[in-house]
């Protein structure tokens, strides 16, 4: 660590690169270096500044007027760069352009929308446990947390059934975009054309079946709520933000469990501490590991000044394992945690939207597996899966033992 006097007062740089293969693989050491170094740090890198620690990522997200997100949620900053794709109406906005926006969406996911989703997501959640359960080994990634969001979600969204592969590609071009130009948005990229057609075309108010979330969007336009030009981009937003999200949260929900196999133990005694289990799994292994915001003006964090125009880059992940706020059991997953307060779905009037839904496809899984399996392991070696934004794994290797 070197500190370079900017205007008299020392403000603490790293030279890592947080978007480097190396630490989006394993970010923990650097999170504690990040936390250690100070409330604000730079990253010369990225020309950005950067926190870590829990109580001022929690802070600066509930900050919108001084941290905005019209400027981009990613290390593009819109007011100088063209962003890749026409600004999300919720993620991208403030109020109150926001606020119109975020009702209309939180009328559509409701806790009643959601809920009577319940009968129809159980029983795929359930068939799918008990075919897991006979094979006895499988793949935690590609045998369940790819599979159950994309049996369920897009049904409810009302999408066509045809090209639904794009789904999963979009999701990581969408997160991957958040970051620099680098080898993994390469990648997304080289293929991303046909793929943000089939998105495009499925947010057409023709692509999509009645009584679906899709389709209640563009009934919220007929209403006067938002306009009929914003109804597609907000389905767009269900299609960019409601499917990596679940996989990579039930992804990172079983790696922790797989490793910590004493945790499924206990959750089998009591399958009902699924939902708690959850947000636990969240807070150790946060799908979502940081989002940027914009100050709007000259501001100044725990008395470090940062100039207006600056991309400030929220590290979720650290923020939910600062031993500051979570004592030294920060770092251990353990189910009996009180993980209340977490800022893994954000924090403030960006907070998933979407969080209902999420937590009834995690909890009907987790439950479903709860139930009928009373101990798992790790039978191989977990894969990672590298994205500039949500932290997952490309394949961890289970064997279960049936209740
Ligand atoms: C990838 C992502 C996350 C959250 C929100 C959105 C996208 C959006 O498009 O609104």
């Amino acid at each position: 660590m070197s500190t370079h006097g900017l205007t008299g007062t020392d403000v603490p740089t790293l030279d890592d690169d947080p978007f480097g293969h190396r630490i989006l693989t394993d970010p923990y050491d650097f999170h504690a270096r990040l936390r250690d170094a100070g409330p604000v740090v730079r990253l010369p890198r990225y020309g950005v500044y950067a926190m870590g620690r829990y109580e001022h990522v929690h802070a600066s997200l509930q900050d919108w007027k001084t941290f905005v997100s019209s400027r981009g949620a990613g290390l593009t900053d819109f007011k100088r760069e063209k962003p890749w794709r026409p600004p999300s109406l919720l993620l991208e906005a403030d109020p109150p352009d926001h606020t119109v926006v975020r009702q209309a969406m939180g009328s559509v996911i409701s806790p009643r929308t959601v809920r009577e989703l319940k009968p129809v997501f159980r029983p795929k959640a359930e068939a799918l446990a008990d075919r897991l359960v006979e094979r006895g080994a499988f793949d935690a990634v590609t045998d369940l947390a790819e599979v159950y969001p994309l049996q369920v979600f897009p049904d409810a969204v009302g999408l066509p059934q045809e090209g639904r592969d794009a789904l999963l590609r979009y999701g990581a071009l969408a997160f991957n975009a958040f970051g620099p130009h680098n080898d993994l948005l390469d990648a997304a990229l080289a293929t991303a054309g046909p793929v943000q057609q089939w998105i495009a075309d499925s947010c057409r108010r023709e692509s999509l079946a009645p009584g679906g979330f899709g389709a209640r969007l563009w009934e919220a336009a007929d209403r006067g709520e938002i306009s009929h030009e914003q109804a597609p981009l907000l389905v767009r937003s269900l299609l960019s933000a409601g499917v990596d999200t679940t996989v990579y949260g039930i992804t990172n929900m079983m790696y922790a469990f797989a490793s910590h196999p004493e945790q499924w133990e206990r959750l089998h005694r009591a399958p009902s501490r699924a939902k708690f289990a959850f947000d636990e799994a969240l807070r150790f292994e946060s799908p979502v590991q940081t989002f940027f915001r914009t100050t709007a003006y000259d501001t100044e964090v725990a008395g470090v000044p940062i100039p207006e125009g600056s991309k400030v880059l929220l590290f979720l992940g650290s923020a939910n394992r600062d031993p500051r706020h979570w004592g030294e059991a920060g770092d251990r997953f353990d189910i009996a945690h009180r993980a209340a307060g977490h800022v893994a779905f954000g924090m403030g009037v960006h907070q998933c939207v979407g969080q209902p839904i999420a937590r009834l496809e995690a909890e009907l899984v987790l439950s479903a597996l709860a139930e009928r399996i009373r101990g798992i392991e790790l039978d191989g070696v977990p894969r990672p899966k590298l994205n500039n934004t949500i932290k997952g794994w490309a394949s961890i290797p289970v064997r279960v033992t049936p209740a």
